[in-house]
């Protein structure tokens, strides 16, 4: 059975148990994807987002995930994760895994059924897309979360066609 789904359109529009954000490290917004779901979401997220303990200066370390509610969104909770800049890492693929695997642990741990994902780090965070799709599929395909219905939300034609071609040949 199809658990994975892609997508071209705006992750802001999702009607999912939870939206996965590609935030940075102070997690309070920013541009991109990031702008996007504070926007939407409005001034009750950024709040949630203040309320998150900082370790080491930082709400979400590179690689991990934190969950909040979802103000506005027509979901319950947004999952705020940090992928790689791409250059700034030995093994960006060991970071952008990371950060897939824990949101999807976070949402498995608060029973999400339904999920919207980005291209995590494949915009300001320079992550070629073709590299990015291949790991993220990788991830989603694990046996622990099959209970889990994926759509990435693939911002373009021509996005979304890198990331089909990825899900075919790893068929
Ligand atoms: N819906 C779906 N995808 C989108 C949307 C949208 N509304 N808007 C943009 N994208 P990016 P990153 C795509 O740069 O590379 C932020 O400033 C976009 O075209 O949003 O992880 C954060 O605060 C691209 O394919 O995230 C961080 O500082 C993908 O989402 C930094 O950017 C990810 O691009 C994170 O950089």
């Amino acid at each position: 059975m199809q658990n994975i789904f892609l997508i071209n359109g705006d992750i802001t529009k999702a009607s999912v148990d939870a939206i996965v954000n590609a935030a940075n490290t102070r997690m309070l917004g920013g541009g991109g994807v990031d702008g996007a779901i504070h926007r939407a979401a409005g001034p009750e997220l950024l709040k949630a987002c203040y309320e998150v303990k900082k370790v080491d200066g930082k709400r979400c370390p590179f690689g991990d995930a934190r969950i909040t509610s979802a103000g506005n969104l027509d979901a319950r909770y947004v999952i705020h994760t940090v992928g790689p800049i791409y250059d700034k890492f030995a093994h960006p693929e060991e970071v952008l895994a990371s950060a897939y695997r824990r949101s999807l642990d976070l949402a498995l741990k608060n029973d999400c059924k339904s999920v919207a994902l980005p291209a995590i780090s494949c915009g300001i965070y320079g992550y070629p897309p073709q590299e990015a799709a291949q790991v993220a599929l990788e991830v989603c395909r694990r046996k622990e979360y099959q209970s889990l219905t994926m759509t990435f939300y693939l911002f373009g034609e021509e996005m979304l066609a890198i990331w089909q071609s990825a899900f075919n040949k790893a068929e």
